[in-house]
């Protein structure tokens, strides 16, 4: 035991003021005909939670996450395991998401390296059948060594290329092992610095020529999930080509991936692109690509990548309000949020997650009130009446050609403005359901 004075984490509801009880998400509790067990498959990351000890520019490791072992050896890797599903069995988390490295040391061999995933892949499979937890995605870490200084698929080095490609046949072998639902592109270096060293065309077709080899790869070992693109604007390089959902769908459009890929969307991500998290799902979901979510979020005064716990109700209600739209996501919610370096013992860990999962549970819950109670629904949908009939219809159709229009317009004169927005009234109808009982 690694949290032995941390008690399997009970719903008391909102009245309680246990902190180590969830306030709001109850598994079983059903909300629009399924459980919140069933809408909200969270998944545990490993790196944050089990690697990351607080090590910023500035300090050192403020959090203990040795485990009792010594780092570096197979033996921290094993205890981080056992750590790990403790944490998650005692939290009722489902699903946990990796990097190869988060789960062993990486040798100076990649041989080595290899059979160290096999190793600790058959224990980590022992685990999950006598815990039913289960492995959400899988991915290569492809920018903390200095060989992908680079990029992995962007790099100019054609040796560093097969590496990379190494790495991605290890891990999506791993991810089948361990029956993960995705695989996930984060290309956190492939980008550039500079314009003055970098042939964009050459470096995005041998990015695209990369995924297809692990798309043909992966299924011919049996991979039947997703492929995942995770975008980010920027940070750790200047400028990242998978940008946004836009442009990652547009890159996946141009090379043929679009049928086996589908977006990985961190809240975070999306607000430093500029956008709001539910901009970045909305786009993923008319696109039929909105797979999976890293849950985190973002602080509006800083300008990188925070990976905060989510705390934003709007935020998370938002989003789930997108997500319920969609139908659901095929993949699931992914705590890729790491605690404030000055909350470095183990409860805060549990606080953390206590924290991302009410936020999401709550949200949930008002996401669905937001669409039971059909105001804004009701609002959007007349505010495009006049498609609905007469030349709009036929503008819809298809059939309009742009003479006939033209002299549907001249026919008509002025047209009368276009009907209000609304925006402040439909911004109370939310306050109203949001801070309603
Ligand atoms: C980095 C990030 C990654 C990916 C997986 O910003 O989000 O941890 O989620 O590589
Ligand atoms: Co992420």
């Amino acid at each position: 035991m690694y949290f032995e004075n941390i008690p399997v984490i009970p719903y008391e509801g909102p009245n309680s003021k246990n902190p180590l009880a969830f306030k709001y998400y109850n598994p079983d509790q059903v909300v629009l005909g399924k459980t919140m067990k069933e809408h909200l498959p969270f998944a545990m990351a490993w790196w944050h939670n089990l690697c990351a000890g607080g090590t910023d520019m500035f300090g050192r490791d403020t959090a203990d996450k040795a485990f009792g072992a010594e780092k570096g050896t197979m033996e921290h890797a094993k205890a981080k395991v056992d750590a790990g599903f403790e944490f998650m069995q005692k939290l009722g988390i489902e699903y946990f998401c990796w990097h190869d490295v988060d789960i062993v040391p990486e040798a100076a061999d990649i041989k080595e390296t290899n059979r160290r995933l096999d190793e600790i892949s058959d224990y980590i499979l022992e685990k999950m059948q006598a815990t039913g937890i289960k492995c959400l995605w899988g991915t290569a870490n492809m920018f903390s060594n200095p060989r992908f200084m680079n990029g992995a698929g962007s790099t100019n080095s054609a040796d560093v290329y097969c590496f990379a490609a190494a790495q991605v046949k290890k891990a999506l072998e791993i991810t089948v092992k361990l029956g993960g639902k995705g695989y996930v592109f984060w290309g956190g270096r492939e980008g550039y610095e500079t314009l003055l060293n970098t042939d964009v065309k050459f470096e995005q077709e041998n990015i695209a020529n990369l995924m297809r080899m692990a798309v043909n790869y992966g299924r011919s070992i049996g991979f039947q999930g997703d492929f995942y693109i995770e975008p980010k604007p920027k940070e750790p390089m200047k400028h990242q080509y998978d940008f946004d959902a836009a442009t990652a769908i547009g890159f996946l459009r141009q090379y043929g991936l679009d049928k086996d890929f589908k977006m990985n969307i961190e809240a975070n991500h999306a607000t430093l692109a500029g956008h709001t998290f539910q901009h970045d799902l909305r786009i993923s979901a008319i696109n039929g690509m909105l797979g999976s979510i890293d849950a985190n979020q973002g602080d509006y005064l800083l300008g990188w990548d925070t990976d905060e716990f989510p705390f934003n109700i709007y935020e998370t209600t938002l989003c789930m309000y997108e997500v319920l739209k969609a139908g659901g996501l095929t993949g699931g919610f992914n705590f890729d949020a790491k605690n404030r370096r000055p909350s470095y013992t183990p409860e805060d860990m549990f606080h953390g997650y206590i924290l991302g999962m009410d936020s999401f549970a709550l949200g949930l819950i008002k996401a669905a009130q937001i669409i039971e109670d059909g105001r804004i629904d009701s609002f959007i949908a007349e505010r495009y009446a006049s498609f609905h009939t007469g030349i709009g219809a036929k503008i819809r159709s298809g059939e309009a050609t742009l003479e006939e229009l033209a002299a549907y317009a001249e026919e008509m004169g002025a047209p009368k403005l276009p009907g209000s927005g609304k925006q402040e009234y439909l911004e109370a109808v939310v306050n109203n359901i949001l801070f309603f009982n």
